[in-house]
Formats: structure tokens, C-alpha cells, sequence
């Protein structure tokens, strides 16, 4: 065999050559370098062989076994490289595909209001500001002219957090401190809405949850009135609602504002339905705020995001917009 090593080392090389996959170069090499193999039996033929001949001959097995391995090793890298090529391939998601049977998804109803909202807002010269949902005492209540102790705070059923001192950190049950925030924040004259979701702990029925979402609006400029209030609430009652819904301003009380009142939206069965509250910025909420009541006025109001997509889409339960019935985020 030692006589043959040259044509034993073309063979082997020619059977790695013609390898065509990882398997069949696993047998290959078992042919080739494993323990039946040629190459591996020639070397008990050393012992054979006259001493002065065996240094010679056992280095030009070793050469002739070093060329094979190396052989196998570069063949198997190739053959990685294509399989992997073809894995590629065969596993390639086509995420542009649509199948015909697949729905497309799209915005929830409350997302879609609060969208529109924005757009209703910022196409009557409204920025959109943003606070976080944890939220201190004093910025949702004491800078709201509600100090502790005031009877509003019951009104609130707040969800309190366990951070610093007890009572001082807490969900945020409205989006109105955002009003706050805003004003220490900048410079009048401020337009702005600011949608997000708040948090009480109210038992939910249909028109009630215990996590929703208002939008809150805050003017602050020169000498405005409360037919600015009115205007603005009839201009946003037009252009998101369209001009058959009525609407209604019904005196209230909130602390925060003075005078005060509920916007209602009446439902086609003639009943109305309450959709927020507004009114004219108290002078202590702009003190809190850093802002002179004397030289500026405004008014505010918070609305809710969810019972207002309930009356534009004809939703007369709210808790349905929950329950991820697919069914019925279908609809809209
Ligand atoms: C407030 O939260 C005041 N911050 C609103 C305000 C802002 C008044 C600025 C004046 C000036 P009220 O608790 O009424 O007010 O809530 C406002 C609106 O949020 C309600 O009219 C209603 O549309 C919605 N809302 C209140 N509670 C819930 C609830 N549990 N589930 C769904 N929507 C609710």
C-alpha cells in the first residue's frame, strides 16, 4: 500500500471532491481517515518495511494524511456555506406577504378617537403636551386647588403608590395636572390638549371604568372669556361629532375652575350623556402654576376619550371595548 500512496492520496481527494452534502462528506471521511481506511491500515505496513526505510515512508504518510484532512476541512466549509445558503432559503418569512384569509388590523376604537381628538385640537391651533400617569399629590390635587382634607378628594377614588412619604405619590385620577405641569413649564400664551390615561378605582358599569382616558385642554393667554370656552367646545362638538349631535353646558362645581360646567352630548334615545367638565381657570390653579391672575385668564376642560369614542361609534357599553372580543373590534 505504502508503494500505492500517491494514487491513494488522488483517490481520496477525488471522493472529498465529489462530496455534495455534510452527510456524505462524514462518510467520506470515514473512507478516507477512519479506522478501516487505506491510509490508516498502510501504516501497519511500516513495520514491514526494512528499518532505514520506515522514518521516510511513516513522514510521507503523515504529509499525505495531513493534505486529506486539510482537504476534508475546506470541502466542509464549503459545504457550510452552501447549505446555509439553502437553509436561507427554505426559512425565509416573506413579511409582505398577505394571505387572501388574513385580516388586517387596525386602531382600536379609543385609539382612533384619541387620534381624531389630536387632529380636532392641533387643526385649531393646539399643541399636544404630555405628563407621566404616576404622578405626585400636590400636582393632582393640592396645585389643583384641592388641599388635603377637601371634600373633591373624595369624589376621586385615588389609587395611591407606595413611594416616599405615605399619601404623596399616586395614579393620577385626571389629566388636569398636566395643567399644572404645562405652566410651570412654560410661558403664556399656552394651547394645548393633553390625552392620556388616568386611573380610579371606580367599579366599572357601562359608562364607567376603573382605567380610561381623558384629554385635557388648557388656554392661557390675554383677556379670555367664557365665550371662548364656549365657542371652542362648540367648534370641537362640529368638526368631531358633526353638526346633527346637540350639545349642552350644564353649570358644576370643580375646584380647579370658576365658574364651572359639564359638557353633556345627548344620545339618540334623547338622554344625555356627560363628557367631561370645563370651566374658567380659579386664580389659585395659575398662582400654583407661576402665573399671574392678574394679567392672564384661561380656561380648561378634560374630557373623556372613551365615552367620547362610545358616542361616535354607537357603543352603548363601554366595557365591550375591553374585553378583546375580536368580533367586535371588527365592527369599527
Ligand atoms: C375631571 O376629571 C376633571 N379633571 C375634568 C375637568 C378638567 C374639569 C378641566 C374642569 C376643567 P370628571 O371626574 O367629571 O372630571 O371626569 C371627566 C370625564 O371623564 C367625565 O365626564 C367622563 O367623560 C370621564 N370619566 C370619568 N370617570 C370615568 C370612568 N370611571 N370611566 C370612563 N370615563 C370616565
Amino acid at each position: 500500500m505504502i508503494d500505492n500512496l500517491p494514487q491513494l492520496e488522488a483517490d481520496a481527494l477525488a471522493t472529498i471532491t465529489a462530496a455534495a452534502d455534510s452527510e456524505q462528506l462524514t462518510d467520506v471521511q470515514t473512507d478516507v481517515v477512519g479506522k478501516g481506511a487505506p491510509l490508516t491500515l498502510a501504516r501497519r505496513d511500516l513495520g514491514s518495511l526494512p528499518p532505514e526505510d520506515r522514518k521516510a515512508a511513516g513522514q510521507a504518510l503523515n504529509e499525505v494524511r495531513a493534505r486529506i484532512e486539510q482537504a476534508l476541512e475546506t470541502r466542509r466549509s464549503e459545504i457550510a456555506a452552501v447549505e446555509r445558503v439553502a437553509q436561507m432559503e427554505t426559512e425565509r418569512l416573506d413579511l409582505t406577504e398577505v394571505s387572501e384569509s388574513a385580516h388586517i388590523g387596525h386602531a382600536h376604537i379609543v385609539t382612533q378617537a384619541w387620534e381624531a381628538l389630536e387632529d380636532v385640537f392641533a387643526g385649531m391651533g393646539f399643541r399636544v403636551a404630555e405628563g407621566p400617569q404616576v404622578e405626585t399629590d400636590w400636582h393632582n390635587f393640592d396645585a389643583l386647588n384641592i388641599p388635603p382634607g377637601h371634600p373633591a378628594r373624595d369624589g376621586f377614588d385615588t389609587i395611591y403608590v407606595e413611594h416616599g412619604e405615605p399619601g404623596s405619590t399616586l395614579l393620577r385620577t385626571h389629566t388636569s395636572p398636566v395643567q399644572i405641569r404645562a405652566m410651570l413649564t412654560q410661558e403664556p400664551p399656552i394651547y394645548i390638549v393633553a390625552p392620556g390615561r388616568v386611573f380610579r378605582r371606580d367599579t366599572a358599569d357601562s359608562t364607567h371604568l376603573s382605567v380610561f382616558q381623558q384629554i385635557e385642554g388648557l388656554v392661557i393667554d390675554k383677556g379670555i372669556s367664557l365665550a371662548d370656552l364656549a365657542g371652542t367646545i362648540e367648534a370641537f362638538t362640529d368638526s368631531y361629532f358633526g353638526s346633527d349631535f346637540s350639545s349642552r353646558l350644564r353649570p358644576n362645581h370643580f375646584p380647579f375652575t370658576e365658574p364651572s360646567a359639564e359638557f353633556d352630548i345627548q344620545l339618540p334615545d334623547g338622554s344625555w350623556l356627560e363628557l367631561g367638565g370645563c370651566g374658567m381657570v380659579h386664580p389659585n390653579v395659575l398662582k400654583a402654576g407661576g402665573i399671574d391672575p392678574e394679567e392672564w385668564s384661561g380656561f380648561a376642560f378634560g374630557f373623556g376619550i372613551d365615552r367620547l369614542a362610545m358616542m361616535k361609534f354607537g357603543v352603548d357599553d363601554i366595557r365591550e371595548a375591553f374585553t378583546n372580543d375580536i368580533r367586535f373590534i371588527r365592527q369599527f
